[in-house]
């Protein structure tokens, strides 16, 4: 047996250290978005594998005999190409995926398809909206360039931004306190996340909550069908190793 791990997630992390201390064969693989990823307690690659063929490629040469795909949500065209590649070459995959984020009593949300769709749901009169959305995909939100928009970025900017903003580099988790913190220091009166799910970036929509700040809240991108589990545990039986309880 021989793993692959699409990882750069919480949850990947979190999947690296059970099959580490289970001593399975594996390879974690960043997609090398960051300068400085998290380590990992398993052998890792950083970078794209050059599409599906790539993917299928790396498959035959590196003998992997099952993949997991842990990337996130809304890293739509690996999770494709992992779906390709791994019917290409007849190896098994499953996703690791956590659940959607639901909406609770008290939380004020514009729930719209797609980035594009949350830069039309902003307001015309100039307001101060964080965008919670990485670095990606700010491009749609130049259309409304009269708001004082702050981002948060894991790493700082490159390039020029699209759009005057205030950039605050840091890589999460994050915490109740701080999201409120700093929604209150910079007088935020909206907010643009995407349903990532799980608990790393959670907290920004729990102090929106608490503040009744709006939040234009992205839907995840469609996936093909694939095996998924939501938890660390069913991927170590899939992989034929039940985690040793407590150990
Ligand atoms: C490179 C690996 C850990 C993992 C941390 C999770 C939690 C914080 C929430 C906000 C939202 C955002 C962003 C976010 C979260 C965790 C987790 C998660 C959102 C790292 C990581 C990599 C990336 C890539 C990065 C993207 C960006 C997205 C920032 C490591 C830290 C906004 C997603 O600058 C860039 O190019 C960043 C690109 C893809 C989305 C985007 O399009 O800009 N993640 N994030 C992975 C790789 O190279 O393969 O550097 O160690 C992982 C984490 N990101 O150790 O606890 O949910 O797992 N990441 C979103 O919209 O939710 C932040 O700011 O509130
Ligand atoms: P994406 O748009 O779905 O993928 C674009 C291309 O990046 C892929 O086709 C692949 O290139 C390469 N790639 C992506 N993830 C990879 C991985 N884990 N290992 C090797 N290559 C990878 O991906 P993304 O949304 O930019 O996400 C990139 C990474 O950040 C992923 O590891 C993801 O888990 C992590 N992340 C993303 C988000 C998010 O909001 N998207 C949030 C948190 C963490 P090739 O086609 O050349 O193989």
């Amino acid at each position: 047996m021989r793993a692959l791990i699409l990882g750069g997630t919480a949850d990947a992390s979190l999947l690296a250290a059970e099959v580490a201390r289970a001593g399975l064969d594996a390879v974690y693989s960043y997609g090398g978005r960051t300068r400085a990823p998290a380590d990992q307690p398993l052998p890792t690659r950083i970078g794209g594998f050059g599409g599906v063929s790539g993917l299928a490629d790396y498959i035959r040469r590196e003998a992997i005999t099952h993949v997991i795909d842990a990337t996130h949500p809304f890293a739509a065209e690996m999770s494709r190409n992992a779906v390709d590649a791994c019917a290409d070459t007849e190896t098994p995959l499953i996703a690791l995926e956590r659940a959607a984020w639901a909406r609770m009593p008290g939380d004020n949300w514009i729930e719209v398809a797609n980035v594009g769709a949350a830069a039309a749901a902003l307001p015309q009169a100039p307001a101060n909206v964080f965008l919670a959305i990485g670095r990606q995909h700010i491009a749609p939100f130049a259309s409304k360039p009269q708001h004082a928009y702050t981002l948060r970025f894991v790493d700082p900017p490159e390039v020029p931004l699209p759009f005057a903003a205030d950039v605050i580099v840091s890589r999460g988790p994050f915490t109740f306190d701080r999201e409120l913190e700093m929604l209150r220091a910079r007088e935020i009166a909206w907010m643009v996340a995407r349903n990532s799910g799980g608990d790393g970036a959670y907290a920004k929509i729990e102090a929106a909550r608490t503040l009744g700040l709006p939040v234009i809240m992205i839907a995840r991108p469609a996936l093909p069908e694939r095996q998924r589990v939501d938890s660390v545990a069913e991927v170590m039986q899939w992989l034929g190793h039940s985690t040793r309880l407590g150990a």
